[in-house]
């Protein structure tokens, strides 16, 4: 059956112009954008005069389904993905976890996962292990499973931390497959070392998460993963980029011409640690996400960056868990499963904490929520742009209306929210995904099976002049020097 609709008067929004235009979509795909579009009686009009028509938000990091820390986040792909439509994200990408180091089954455990999807959505994988079936396995992920970026974690010693031999031989397969290589970097070894030390001390609660894994890990292992991806000459993206440390780091080799993406999540821009001291454990502890949230200062720097390119595009790292799991760490914060929510909030805190307070244009909040994870991850313009051809994901945002967060009234399956109690102005009226509307009215229409994986080719932009740099290198590289030995 063909779906037909017009939102009509709305100013369109696209992170390289805006204008006041109607945008037409049949059947999943937006057909025009343009003034004065006339339809007959079968199409359903939407009106959005005086409001944005803006691409759907798209997450970068998220982590549904997700088995973690001896348990399992609460939203799935259908709550997790319900809650991110009625919050204007119509795509997310997530992390698939090899299933025993085997990355074809843990593929397939996702396949499964995300059966019941009620939007599109992209998956990265995770590099846990190193051998030849991990390195053939990742070219058949790139060249027929659509995945086109692996993550590398620098953390979680005894887990999923990998070592410097195995980032290394991961930056140079994913050279060689044009995949982009993501690293979550925290220096595994010293937090090891760190949270012993708070046991010692008698720091059992969710204040000795932040004191065990101080920013000054966090910037160690960025600048030792970018200047391995420098060594390596390939492009890097730093997931979740907590401080100013960090942050630092990405700044200088991005000013040095050097290929790094630093990705802030919505926790460590508008959060600070200060949550982690509440004498409430449960409280505390909804705050346990690692890298950890920063004290007041790091929120205000990431921002800083955002607004100057420093830093390009904005996730969550949404991996939820209820109070009754994180009380699983309640006599040792190294047991509270870290995470925290965001799907849903992500772009409404986002506009009012860099649109709203005038940081950033309306149009370059289109391209940190959406155009740049789909230019990144290689599939612009089918996403992240409303012109005619691509996919109807579209949100109406309504300036002047306002939102307020609480978990009394959230769409997430958990039963806290760290941002409860935060308001302001920017509300996302309605959601459009593959050119229904599923959301309006504060009332979620969503059917699962609805949404569909989204293959991501590999060799993005990022890619560009990157082989062309190595032919020269190496063909400057001049011949080995003929030695003798002065004492024959
Ligand atoms: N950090 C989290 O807080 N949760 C899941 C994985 C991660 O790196
Ligand atoms: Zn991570
Ligand atoms: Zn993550
Ligand atoms: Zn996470």
């Amino acid at each position: 059956s063909s779906s037909k609709l017009l939102i009509k008067g709305g100013t369109v929004v696209n992170a390289h112009h805006q204008e006041v235009a109607d945008v037409y979509v049949e059947d999943g795909i937006i057909v025009a954008v343009k003034r004065n579009i006339k339809v007959g009686d079968d199409v359903a009009v939407v009106d959005a005069t005086g409001k944005y028509v803006m691409p759907g938000g798209i997450d970068p990091h998220t982590h549904l389904a997700f088995e973690f820390m001896g348990t399992e986040t609460v939203d799935d792909f259908f709550t997790g993905q319900a809650a991110a439509l009625a919050g204007g994200t119509t795509m997310h990408i997530d992390f698939v976890i090899p299933v025993n180091g085997s990355l074809s089954a843990g593929f397939e455990s996702y396949v499964k996962k995300a059966k019941k999807s009620c939007m599109d959505y992209g998956f990265h994988m995770a590099i846990t292990k190193w051998d030849e079936v991990v390195a053939q396995e990742m070219e058949i992920m790139v060249k027929e499973k659509g995945i086109n970026s692996f993550k590398f974690f620098l953390a979680y010693k005894g887990a999923l931390m990998i070592s410097d031999e195995l980032l290394l031989q991961g930056l140079k397969k994913c050279k060689s497959l044009g995949a982009l290589a993501m690293v979550h970097a925290e220096n595994g070894d010293a937090v090891f070392e760190g949270q012993e030390r708070m046991i010692e001390l008698g720091i059992t609660g969710p204040e000795g998460h932040a004191l065990s894994r101080p920013a000054v890990l966090e910037g160690e292992a960025t600048s030792r993963a970018i200047r391995l991806a420098s060594f390596v000459n390939t492009p890097l993206y730093v997931v979740h980029v907590m401080s100013i440390d960090a942050m630092e780091e990405i700044a200088k080799a991005r000013k040095a011409g050097q290929k790094v993406i630093g990705e802030p999540v919505v926790s460590g821009l508008v959060l600070d640690e200060s949550g982690l001291w509440d004498p409430d454990f449960v409280t505390a502890a909804k705050y346990v996400m690692s890298p950890p949230i920063r004290s007041s200062g790091h929120d205000k720097a990431l921002q800083a960056a955002l607004s100057t390119g420093v830093l390009q595009l904005v996730g969550t790292d949404h991996c939820v868990f209820n109070s009754t799991q994180k009380s699983i760490g309640i006599d040792d914060f190294r047991k509270i499963p870290n995470g925290v929510n965001g799907i849903e909030e992500r772009m409404h805190l986002v506009w009012n904490t860099m649109v709203e307070s005038g940081q950033i244009s309306v149009r370059d909040y289109v391209r940190i929520t959406s155009t740049e994870c789909a230019r990144i991850f290689n599939i612009y313009p089918k996403k992240g742009a409303i012109l005619a051809g691509s996919d109807a994901d579209i949100i109406i945002l309504n300036p002047n209306a306002s939102f307020e967060i609480s978990s009394k009234h959230h769409h997430s399956r958990t039963d806290t929210n760290v941002y409860e109690g935060k308001k302001g102005k920017g509300k996302v009226e309605v959601t459009i995904s593959g050119g229904k509307i599923v959301w309006e009215n504060d009332e979620l229409r969503v059917i699962p099976g609805a949404g569909k994986y989204i293959e991501m080719p590999a060799f993005n932009y990022l890619f560009d002049g990157i082989y062309k740099a190595d032919a020269q290198y190496l063909s400057s590289t001049r011949a080995p020097v003929k030695r003798f030995h002065s004492s024959t």
